[in-house]
């Protein structure tokens, strides 16, 4: 794993990119729910598919949720920063600085679709000369009532999917349309990674064996291209956590520097009984 790294860490220098995606992951073990309750929610700037290197977020600009129930009604925003907590997240081999949210049972109760919005502070990619900021989304659902799952929410980056993210069978396909404002991105580049580790909730840690020895890194990293209205479909061949990211997507500014706009979603996929 070091001679990996070293290798990785010389081909970042020599081709100024960096080998291994960085994905924000925004966690909780269970994404349908029978019923409400309190939530543990873990906020993890990583590489989910490696497991090793755990870069440090910078302080969360945005987290809030957004909750309908049935089709109609309006959905109603919550903000949730005031429950975060600073944590350090334990990788293979590496930590870096992370956050919790324990939302008391009031947020998540009543039966329906819960869309989880995370829009951490940019991140500094030294080896790039920018930063980076993820758009990111995790959707739960309580009681099996649709709600608003499959609505935009117009963020400047947004996965939006066709597929319910939290009902999905192994060996099923997923779809999603990649948006910026709320408008498809032709032919949007996608990275796909499996979380390889599982997340232990209490030692904030990813514990474990990973789950998939890839046979080649391009196995790693799944990269796709989005067709020319911005869809995409990727098919869920194993059980757990599959995270798309949408690279590019926009561009902004911060500290004198450009900070490229990405989007990423979490699928959670479940094994036929
Ligand atoms: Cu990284």
């Amino acid at each position: 794993m070091k001679r990996f790294w070293l290798i990785a860490v010389v081909l970042t220098l020599l081709v100024g990119s960096p080998a291994l995606a960085h994905y924000q992951l925004l966690y909780t073990p269970l994404t349908a729910l029978e019923r409400g309750g309190e939530m543990l929610l873990k906020l993890v700037f990583t590489h989910p598919f490696e497991g090793g290197h755990t870069m440090d977020m910078a302080p969360v600009q945005e987290f809030y949720v957004v909750h309908q129930r049935g089709e109609e009604g309006e959905p109603r925003k919550t903000d949730l920063k005031e429950h975060l907590k600073q944590i350090t997240w334990t990788s293979q081999g590496h930590a870096g600085k992370a956050y919790e949210a324990r939302l008391p049972a009031r947020i998540v109760r009543s039966m329906g679709d819960y869309v989880f919005v995370l829009v951490p502070g940019p991140y500094y990619e030294p080896a790039d000369e920018e930063y980076i900021q993820q758009f990111t989304k995790l959707m739960l659902n309580v009681g099996g009532v649709p709600g608003n799952w499959h609505q935009p929410l117009g963020l400047p980056a947004e996965i939006v999917p066709l597929d319910k993210p939290y009902a999905n069978w192994t060996g099923g396909i997923f779809r999603g349309v990649v948006m910026a404002d709320g408008k498809p991105v032709p032919n949007a580049e996608l990275e796909i990674e499996y979380l390889n580790y599982t997340p232990d909730m209490e030692k904030n840690a990813f514990a474990g064996k990973p789950k998939i020895e890839a046979p080649h890194p391009a196995f790693e990293t799944i990269g796709i291209r989005a067709n020319n209205r911005g869809e995409f479909a990727i098919g869920l061949p194993k059980a757990g956590w599959w995270g798309i990211a949408a690279l590019g997507v926009g561009e902004s500014e911060f500290d004198g520097k450009p900070v490229a706009r990405e989007a990423v979603l979490w699928v959670q996929v479940t094994d036929l009984p």
